[in-house]
């Protein structure tokens, strides 16, 4: 246990590598790699821009990968750059095997691997495969007539018993898209019903068919063979259904999931080496999953995925209504939802942490203190909170400089589908346009899609073009050339949690005890590894908070402190949004 302060950021040598080739595992390793590795996401859109065109891509990505190095992760996940109409921005899908113009070629893939290589670090690529574009030659096929061969390739039903195509009530199920309105379209040249979860420009595959199943391997192992070293797959507990002709039915964790995914690891990469030599990484979103079902999800003797997206913490702040229908957060409720999955998964399985990602509002602005005085220590004292924690943290695009959600005037602004899709249902229901602005400026996928803000200077350094999203006003003072120069940044924060995670096996491994758990804003817990333990504390309010901490660690060691008044306080009194990390 080192008893000195993490080094100052400065400390990581610029071509370094980020994973330490000692953690690399052989065969037998039981401690896979990727335990002591910290994701950086990039939403390629909004991360930078190469070409003036103001949509960001890949060379605009290359060009800014010091950034996510000096941070200190040593994964990068690229949400999909594939060709696509990018009716849902790229998570629809027309071909799985190539680069949208708009964001590359292939060969700027191979130069992405070949940067992140030599810097130690690896690539995970977002595999989209619970539904395609329908521009995809497979549905455009599908849909040209009923014994085309891949017609069994997606969900084609015929309208209900006595009803024709189109009627009110003739869709096959009940069931309500993500993105608002029957998950049914109906298909006047097919003559029938196609099943799309999310948008209607997004047909659900059917993994029912060996065929789908087939090609899905295929393609994944086509990707590894270009040296891509892990997989985010999207929605992957979705792609198991049930749908009984009386119309009854289920689609999350369905009756085939955990055969599909061991059988997808199976074919596609078990038993494969990457660069440097671990095994492959891969993570899958599963909104919906249990404790339960990520425990079957990640044993790794099941041979599924490492990790899973869990939804339960993202859903503290939905009321009844679901995302729009915005509730204060309850940190007790919080708590318990974290502190559960910390104990499903000690024993088997690993947990992902993540506070945000580009489907979500800006951590900042949902459960920090907003644009206030307490700005930058509440966007320290959430990052300590979940980088401390057991599991591999996931820090999303803009996270790291404490950047928050964008002040909407007018819905008119939205580009997201499902913020777009929700508002024109709510208006259509007659809710107040004031209250749907209001939903939508609190929890709209677009917070997290404004362009990454490099720097004061125009559009934020990220284009010389027009963004095609506004950049947020506040980037002349958040940015990051600003906070690169700034020891005492949010920036400098987390490449300090990043720093702590490489140098401590308690953090890595340590069993995690929640202490205070009705205390209304303050999250504490420890973490014990053999005779090592850290405690964390954390104030995540505006106002002082006095709490019951145990006396044996009063003159421990501070690792790590943000948010503190200039003169100490005493044992067991915190400042607003102070956050504490303890060695015994
Ligand atoms: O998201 C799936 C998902 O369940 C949600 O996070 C979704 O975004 C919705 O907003 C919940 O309210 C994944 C991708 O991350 C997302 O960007 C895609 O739009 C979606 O799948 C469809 O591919």
């Amino acid at each position: 246990m080192p008893d000195e302060p993490a080094p100052a950021p400065t400390a990581l040598p610029s071509r370094m590598p980020n994973a330490l080739s000692s953690t690399m595992p052989t065969m037998a390793d039981p401690a896979p790699w990727w335990k002591t590795s910290v994701v950086y996401q990039v939403y390629p859109r909004s991360f930078a821009d190469g070409d003036g065109d103001g949509i960001g891509d890949l060379p605009g990505l290359i060009a800014r990968l010091d950034h996510i190095h000096d941070l200190g992760a040593d994964i990068l996940w690229v949400s999909p750059f594939y060709p696509s109409p990018q009716a849902d921005n790229g998570y629809d899908v027309s071909d799985y095997q190539d680069v949208d113009p708009l964001f590359g070629t292939l060969a700027d893939v191979d130069r992405l691997i070949a940067e992140l290589h030599a810097r130690g670090m690896k690539l995970v690529i977002d595999i989209v495969v619970n539904h395609t574009s329908d521009a995809h030659p497979w549905f455009v096929e599908s849909r040209s007539s009923a014994d085309n061969p891949k017609r069994d390739w997606y969900w084609w039903r015929p309208p209900r018993e006595g009803f024709a195509l189109g009627d009110p009530g003739a869709e096959p199920t009940e069931w309500q898209s993500f993105f608002s309105g029957s998950t049914w379209e109906p298909d006047a040249q097919a003559g029938a019903y196609y099943l799309h979860l999310f948008e209607r420009r997004q047909p659900d595959l059917n993994w029912e068919n060996p065929q789908v199943r087939a090609a899905v391997h295929d393609m994944l192992r086509w990707w590894l063979d270009r040296g891509v070293d892990g997989f985010r797959f999207d929605v992957i507990n979705l792609v198991s259904k049930s749908i009984a002709a009386d119309g009854s039915g289920w689609f999350f964790n369905g009756p085939r999931i955990h055969e599909f995914l061991h059988e997808m690891n199976r074919e596609s990469w078990a038993g494969r080496r990457i660069a440097g030599g671990g095994a492959v990484f891969t993570v899958g979103e599963t909104p919906n999953a249990s404790v339960e079902d990520a425990r079957l999800y990640t044993d790794p003797t099941r041979g599924e995925v490492d990790m899973v997206f869990q939804f339960e913490h993202m859903g503290v702040d939905h009321g009844p209504g679901g995302r729009y229908d915005v509730r204060p957060v309850d940190w007790v409720a919080m708590k318990e939802v974290l502190d559960r999955w910390q104990r499903g998964l000690a024993e088997v399985g690993w947990n992902s942490l993540y506070w945000c990602n580009h489907d979500q509002p800006r951590p900042v602005s949902r459960y920090g203190a907003g644009d206030t005085a307490y700005r930058d220590s509440s966007a320290k004292a959430l990052a300590t909170v979940l980088h401390l924690q057991r599991g591999t943290p996931f820090v999303y695009q803009g996270e790291e400089l404490g950047m928050a959600n964008y002040p909407f005037t007018s819905l008119d602004q939205l580009d997201d589908v499902e913020s777009r899709n929700w508002a024109r249902a709510a208006l259509a229901r007659g809710v107040d346009p004031a209250q749907v602005l209001a939903a939508v400026n609190v929890q709209s996928r677009d917070h997290a899609r404004t362009p990454m803000q490099w720097d004061a200077g125009p559009h934020a350094g990220f284009t010389t073009g027009t963004p095609w999203l506004p950049v947020n006003p506040d980037h002349v003072r958040v940015n990051a050339a600003a906070q690169r120069a700034d020891p005492d940044s949010v920036l400098a924060h987390y490449r300090r949690l990043i720093a702590l995670r490489r140098q401590l096996p308690v953090l890595v491994d340590g069993r995690f005890e929640l202490l205070l758990p009705d205390h209304p804003h303050v999250v504490a817990f420890t973490r014990r590894l053999g005779s090592e333990a850290l405690l964390v504390v954390a104030n995540l309010g505006s106002e002082p908070a006095q709490v019951e901490l145990p006396d044996s660690w009063a003159d421990s060691t501070v690792l790590l402190a943000s948010g503190m008044p200039s003169a100490p306080l005493p044992w067991g009194r915190l400042a607003p949004w102070e956050a504490r990390i303890h060695a015994s």
